[in-house]
């Protein structure tokens, strides 16, 4: 029994020896590893008959661990069958693949203590690469260093746009702030969710992100690097606003998208285009919540706090005024010259944008009329956040602050809580069903444009639970959509740029494209699976859950973008924060 014991062994290192060199792209797990006491799973796919897997050490080329695959499982959305290793029991420190008779081994993989971390810190250093009026210093941004893009100093008022005050052609100065994704505009709806879900981050685990440094021109000052590279675009967002009547353009744009040039290279017209309701109430949502974070930085960054309250209360009063400013592009265009055809971010319903400015407003002021804004939402069903549905941030900043709200508003954030909590119960008995045994990918929607900022706010939703609970399987579920996303999914890729052994390589990213350097910019996370297709670009697969193309043509599957970026920054670097704290994954 001994001898076939050790026989056996034998084989397995010398089949793991001859396939090293090539790992099997079959196995799918988080590429950069697990903690020590967390699940570890790994995800076998394509119909395979082995029953047993190996977790091997890579320096020293031991079985640390032998398991059972689980029977198959027929993925859900799309003809993929898995088996799934699961190897949780096993803890040791170390760097190991997975080895699968049959099949080969894996990528190499980590188990340690802040394995995330290089996705924590890459997904937030993404936005550095991404700020559109200055040069990215070699310093800084190493071979992907470049010239300064848009300077957005003299953007001219678009026809649509014309005030008495600041008729067509007027130019104004509204430099600075994140490009929107692959192409070189600047949306203030998608800035609203993307800069909130970000200092929303701090303000959940402020002791984490007070000392974590991405490297950019700011780290050496006293303000945490989370907090200066939201504060890069909301001063941006805050020259959006119209001094004049504190309305808030929708864009600052070309008429037309680039083409796939560095930034800064076309010299075309820019524009900002006309006010709406949405993006007034998105900036006073995110200039609310950045009211009272910096209001600490009071010495660091003086007047800061309170210019973001006036600009704040002065975007909702405007909106309140104009209660149904549509952006809708397409009748802007039948009626101005020039035409613009770029992003629309065209949101017609305001419930949710007016309940989270509200939430952010009354957790800043404690005034009550805006709690009744906020009690008078309060039946909308809450939903996922996305760039067009915000409601659920003003739930997460009303639980946040729960503790500093008037005593009135009790009842009203009990029942918010309890209503979050089912939302993310909800969730869990499905992941037991899933092949891949993540939350993300219960629902064919979850494949939409940008699905991988749904698998990513899917974690937020579980982080927030457990924050309000303590409860530590929020966390572990919300780890199952980290791992999902680091290439535990049906394609198999870490959708992550510059991290992973098999990540995204070619994103509809124009620096990515122009800038001459094989790997793409780093820390940018792809759109990820998206049947729709709507580029009308090539595609190997084309079911809900593969539906990827690592191409740059492919911008309806493989584009960035912040408001995708900034929920995973939330999820790995919550991840990575609890996992100092959760007591079970030390
Ligand atoms: O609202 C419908 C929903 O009712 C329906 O069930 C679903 C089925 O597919 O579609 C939903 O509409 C989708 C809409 O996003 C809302 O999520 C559209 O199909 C889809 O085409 C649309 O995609 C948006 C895309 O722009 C095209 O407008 C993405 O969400 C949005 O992230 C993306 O944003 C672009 C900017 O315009 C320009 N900059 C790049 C950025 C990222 O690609
Ligand atoms: O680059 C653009 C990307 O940011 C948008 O998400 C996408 C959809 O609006 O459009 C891309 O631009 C393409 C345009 O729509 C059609 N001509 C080719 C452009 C670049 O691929």
């Amino acid at each position: 029994m001994k001898l076939k014991k050790l026989l056996l062994i034998f084989i397995v290192f010398c089949v793991h020896t001859i396939l090293k060199a090539q790992p099997s792209e079959q196995i799918k797990l988080n590429q950069l590893g697990f903690y020590p006491n967390a699940a570890k799973i790994a995800v076998v796919t394509g119909g395979i008959s082995a029953s047993n897997f190996y977790v091997l050490s890579v320096n020293k080329n031991d079985t640390v661990y032998r398991g059972k695959l689980s029977n198959e499982k027929q993925s859900a959305y799309s003809s993929t069958k898995t088996k799934i290793a699961d190897f949780s029991a096993c803890q040791k420190k170390g760097m190991y693949i997975v080895y699968v008779p049959g099949v080969g081994n894996s990528y190499t993989f980590a188990i340690g203590d802040n394995v995330n971390h290089a996705a924590a810190v890459a997904t937030l250093k993404g936005y550095y690469f991404i700020r559109s009026d200055m040069q990215l210093d070699a310093q800084y941004a190493g071979k992907w260093a470049r010239a300064a893009g848009h300077p957005d100093t003299a953007v001219l008022i678009h026809p649509s746009a014309a005030s008495a005050q600041r008729p067509e052609g007027t130019k104004i100065s509204t430099p600075g702030g994140w490009y929107d994704a692959g192409d070189y505009n600047k949306y203030v709806v998608n800035s609203g969710i993307s800069t909130g879900t970000l200092l929303s981050a701090y303000e959940d685990f402020p002791a984490y992100f007070d000392t974590l440094k991405t490297n950019i021109p700011e780290s050496g000052d006293a303000v945490p690097d989370i907090l200066n590279e939201a504060l890069y675009n909301l001063r941006w967002m805050l020259t959006m606003q119209d001094p004049n009547d504190g309305g808030v353009y929708n864009k600052c744009t070309n008429a037309a998208f680039d083409g796939m040039v560095m930034p800064g290279v076309t010299k075309l017209p820019r524009y900002v285009v006309q006010k709406g309701t949405a993006a007034a109430l998105d900036l006073a949502a995110v200039a609310a919540q950045a009211s009272r974070i910096f209001k600490k930085y009071e010495k660091q960054l003086p007047g800061l706090s309170d210019s973001c309250l006036a600009a704040a209360t002065k975007a909702w009063q405007w909106a309140q005024k104009n209660p149904a400013m549509e952006y809708n592009q397409n009748a802007i265009n039948l009626q101005y010259e020039p035409k613009i055809t770029t992003g629309a971010y065209g949101d017609k319903n305001f419930k949710d944008e007016w309940f989270w400015a509200a939430s952010e407003l009354f957790a800043t002021t404690a005034n009550k009329s805006f709690y009744d804004t906020v009690y008078s939402r309060m039946n909308d069903t809450l939903t996922l956040p996305s760039w067009n549905d915000v409601r659920m941030l003003g739930c997460y900043t009303l639980l946040r602050k729960k503790a500093i709200l008037p005593a009135y508003a009790a009842n009203m954030v009990q029942t918010f809580k309890e209503r979050l909590i089912r939302f993310a119960d909800n969730y869990i008995p499905h992941v037991s069903q899933s092949a891949f045994g993540t939350i993300m990918g219960q629902s064919k929607k979850d494949f939409i444009w940008g699905g991988n900022a749904t698998a990513a706010n899917e974690g937020i939703v579980l982080l927030n639970a457990y924050l309000q609970t303590g409860n530590k399987k929020y966390v572990d579920y919300a780890l199952t959509n980290l791992d999902y996303l680091l290439g535990r999914n049906a394609t198999g890729y870490c959708f992550v740029t510059g991290i992973g052994t098999k990540s995204t390589m070619h994103p509809h990213h124009r620096p990515s494209v122009a800038d001459g350097v094989d790997d793409p910019v780093p820390g940018l996370l792809a759109g990820g699976p998206n049947p729709g297709r709507q580029d009308g670009c090539h595609y190997d697969f084309f079911e809900p859950e593969t539906a990827y193309s690592d191409i740059s043509c492919a911008y309806a599957s493989n584009e960035i973008a912040i408001n995708w970026n900034a929920p995973i920054v939330y999820l790995a670097n919550a991840i990575e924060a609890l996992q100092k704290k959760v007591s079970y994954w030390k």
